[in-house]
């Protein structure tokens, strides 16, 4: 398999506001992105912002804006996101921008020669919030007769012309991907869902609107605008020019895509997607992963309830790397997730003050003081230190194992163990009393401790990145290339420690 991987998050829905959801979406694609890196993988890892539909142009309409203009400011807004959560993406897409309006096209084009395309007329069920067509059978009946979707919102009847896409034809083939490529969709009880919604029988996709204009013109009528989410999903493709110039160098990139979206959107990842592609015949993408909802102290979240969680305020109040660990951490990746503060302060205290902050600032802290703050070399390796170095080299192989499953929080668990055993390893041999009763031993234990502190700022890297380069920039190692092989190359012995400070601040409840 190829050495290139093509990470991809979705791209945010500009009439939003950041939240919690957004932040962890791109988050843990960024953990992702960063751990293929450092496995040694050339990864390209896209986001960008979705800027078409009716929800945008009435927002738009309401504000006295042209919807361009709205989508220049929200689009913003998002790209600094990105920026605060210190994501490592390649790329921002957005769906305005001509490289994408010239992919959807020729997605569309390549669809209505293949004769995938017929124009016919829509009747039913139409959720403006989600931009998505809904069977009845997969609403929700209220008390008043009326119908809502599962997350509780309103949905319209509506009748109006509309080209289709010839889905219908498309489940067998569907099936079959599913059944040769198990991996193809993950988890595994996503993929049953997704499963049963294609055997249950598909019907074929509205894909184009005229009673409103904020959206791509479709090439063949113009008196149509693409259904957003045809539009949409070509912006991963589009953001390495796959559909327009295939031969373009980025375009290697799509033979190996991994798709990390919410649960709610795997539906049009896993079936839509695949469909437009098969249709057209291009390549598919290899994996989809659907993580899970978070709730907020045990609601759902929404905009009527007010519990909207600000990513920005929590980074604020909390410190990003505190903030990401907590999403990463707290939740197995694919389930859904509470966010609670007790919940956040508990890993903070326990996790990286208790366990990270306090190993590097008491073994640091006696090299800086002890040892005019010279790192020094280790001289000799006994039982205890070969534990050490066994365990560091299995959170590389293990952990590598886990990421190819999507156990984010596995590997999580056990860095942590690894720092736990690093942190009894210094404990139980005292250098404070060594100093005096066995010098050689005290700088032993000293440049063991450095050094396995040193592979832990590789290991939590993709995690919490800003804390990573802080303690290799405090253990003298100011250029880093993150690379599990290249660890050892990152020489420690001999380097000046630079002032440790605390590394996370304990919080009081
Ligand atoms: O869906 N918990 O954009 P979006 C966890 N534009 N994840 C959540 C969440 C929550 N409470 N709420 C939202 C879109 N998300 C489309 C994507 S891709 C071609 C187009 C996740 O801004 C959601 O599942 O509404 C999705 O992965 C991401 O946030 C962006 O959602």
């Amino acid at each position: 398999m190829t050495d290139k991987y093509y990470i991809t998050t979705p791209i945010y829905y500009v009439n939003d506001k950041p939240h919690i959801g957004h932040a962890y979406t791109s988050v843990a694609t960024d953990f992702i992105a960063r751990f293929m890196r450092l496995k040694g993988h050339d990864v390209r890892f896209q986001t960008g912002t979705d800027e078409h539909g009716l929800k945008i142009q009435k927002a738009a309409e309401s504000k006295g804006k042209e919807p361009l203009e709205l989508c220049d400011e929200n689009s913003r807004i998002f790209r600094d996101l990105t920026t605060t959560l210190d994501l490592s993406n390649d790329d921002f897409i957005r769906t305005t921008e001509q490289r994408h309006i010239d992919g959807a096209s020729f997605l569309w084009n390549r669809l209505h020669e293949r004769n995938q395309i017929y124009l016919g007329e829509y009747t039913g069920w139409y959720s403006i919030n989600d931009e998505t067509f809904y069977n009845e059978k997969d609403l929700v009946k209220q008390s008043d007769g009326s119908f809502k979707t599962v997350t509780g919102g309103p949905v319209d009847w509506i009748t109006e012309k509309s080209y289709f896409f010839k889905l219908s034809e498309w489940s067998d083939k569907l099936l079959d991907l599913y059944k040769k490529n198990p991996d193809f969709i993950s988890p595994k009880s996503k993929r049953n869902e997704v499963i049963k919604f294609v055997e249950s029988g598909l019907n074929d996709l509205s894909v184009s609107r005229t009673s409103f204009n904020w959206g791509i013109k479709t090439p063949t009528d113009n008196d149509h605008i693409m259904y957003v989410w045809l539009d949409a999903l070509t912006c991963y493709a589009n953001g390495v020019k796959y559909l327009t110039d295939s031969e373009n160098e980025l375009s290697v990139y799509w033979n190996n895509v991994v798709h990390i979206v919410g649960k709610d959107i795997l539906r049009h990842h896993a079936v839509y997607w695949p469909a437009f592609l098969l249709a057209a015949d291009l390549k598919l993408p290899n994996k989809i992963f659907a993580h899970g909802w978070w709730t907020n102290e045990g609601k759902k979240i929404s905009k009527s309830l007010g519990n909207v969680i600000d990513p920005i305020e929590i980074i604020n109040n909390y410190g990003l790397d505190q903030f990401r660990y907590f999403l990463l951490r707290e939740v197995p990746f694919g389930n859904d997730g509470d966010f609670s503060v007790k919940a956040l302060v508990n890993r903070i205290n326990s996790d990286l003050v208790n366990d990270l902050g306090n190993l590097c600032q008491r073994s640091l802290t006696m090299i800086e003081k002890k040892l005019e703050s010279i790192i020094p070399g280790k001289t000799s390796k006994g039982p205890n230190e070969e534990i050490l170095e066994k365990s560091s080299e299995e959170v590389i192989i293990k952990g590598s194992n886990m990421i190819d499953e999507f156990k984010i929080h596995e590997y999580i668990r056990i860095v942590w163990e690894h720092i736990g055993r690093v942190n009894k390893y210094f404990n139980d041999n005292k250098p404070w009393e060594l100093e005096k009763s066995d010098e050689e031993k005290f700088l032993n234990v000293l440049a063991v401790t450095t050094e396995q502190i040193r592979n832990i700022a590789f290991f939590i890297n993709p995690i919490i990145p800003e804390t990573s380069i802080k303690i290799l920039k405090t253990i003298g190692i100011d250029e880093c290339q993150f690379s599990f092989k290249k660890i050892n190359n990152h020489n420690i012995v001999g380097n000046n420690i630079s002032s440790v400070n605390h590394l996370f601040t304990r919080i009081q409840e």
